[in-house]
């Protein structure tokens, strides 16, 4: 295995040498992409937020936070015996120029989902789901999309309703541009407190996706919601978007828009357990973590916990793990 996280920093704490995502090896190499199973990709871009600048700094916080869980109690796992990817660097992207970036976004997730690789992008602000979302309809065609937020990024603005996309709207920006098997998507862990909430709501659920506010999870609980969600999903490819503020911001105060009333870290991992083990799911990212207002790297520490399991569901799908027995799925 030639592309697993390298041994230096298996002999201590990540703190010596130059980072890169898990210590995996950096490359850019196309050719090496026939012989992976991922690609981590980040995405320095957010000139698209809407209150709280600063997640351009997200990928190399995750790049450098404390963490390495090589191994998944979970699955009784150990990551990088099935597994292997690379570090691609940054994706070309400059703040205050959103159109040349966000080519630049779908060209690298369909070099790479065409591959035949799984893409999984550091953000950034979340108006860069909407050119991955174009990236995968040009290398697989429609697919599916799991949303963590607590946003319906399907924005309607007020006072302008037929303002520019911003990352409140990248899920609306696809679904207009037919990128999204609508039938077949979930958004999860919805509570946004501002007056357009209700309308994207409506856009949301009027398009054919479902959507689970976070009030209604609180109440279902995450393992009744989990068996609602592998049924819509069914067997569709599935793209999953996961911002940082599904967390409350107890667990990732360091966020451009933090919402009271979210989720703990534990919850998020064991919801993507639940609804992805077996699931054909072709695609990541983790957006919207902005270390300028973080505390104790707790954000961008749960963002690469939330990472790792990610990539511990593609080890699970290459070791012919299918289930998750504490679930009894
Ligand atoms: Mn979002």
């Amino acid at each position: 295995m030639k592309y697993v996280p390298q041994k230096k920093r298996r002999l201590g704490p990540a703190c010596t040498g130059i980072s890169t995502f898990l210590d995996l090896p950096y490359a850019k190499d196309a050719k090496i992409l026939e012989e992976i199973d991922f690609a981590i990709a980040g995405v320095p871009f957010d000139t698209l937020v809407t209150f709280r600048p600063g997640c351009r700094f997200g990928p190399d916080a995750i790049r450098n936070a404390y963490g390495a869980q090589l191994y998944s109690d979970a699955f009784d796992l150990t990551l990088f015996d099935h597994i292997q990817g690379i570090d691609y660097g940054d994706i070309p992207v400059q703040c205050g120029f959103p159109e040349p970036s966000a080519e630049n976004i779908t060209n690298t997730v369909k070099e790479m989902a065409g591959a035949g690789i799984i893409p999984v992008l550091v953000g950034g602000d979340h108006s860069i789901a909407f050119p991955e979302l174009l990236g995968y309809k040009e290398a697989i065609g429609k697919v599916a999309i799991l949303h963590f937020d607590s946003h319906s990024d399907t924005g309607y603005h007020e006072m302008a309703p037929d303002a520019p996309r911003d990352h409140g709207t990248p899920f609306k920006d696809a679904i207009e541009n037919d990128c999204i098997l609508t039938d077949h998507s979930v958004q999860i862990g919805m509570r946004g407190l501002t007056g357009a909430v209700a309308k994207d709501y409506s856009f949301a659920r009027g398009s054919g996706m479902t959507v689970i506010t976070a009030e209604a999870l609180h109440k279902m609980d995450i393992y009744t919601a989990a068996e609602k969600i592998r049924g819509i999903l069914g067997d569709a490819p599935v793209f999953v978007s996961f911002d940082i503020d599904f967390l409350d911001p107890v667990y990732a105060p360091g966020t451009g828009t933090p919402e009271g009333g979210g989720f703990s870290t534990w919850e998020a991992l064991e919801l993507l357990r639940c609804c992805l083990i077996g699931k054909n799911f072709i695609g990541f990212d983790l957006v919207e973590v902005n270390p300028q207002y973080d505390s104790g790297d707790k954000t961008a520490i749960a963002g690469k916990r939330l990472i790792y399991e990610f990539l511990t569901l593609l080890a699970c799908r290459k070791a012919g793990i299918t289930s998750y027995e504490d679930f009894g799925i």
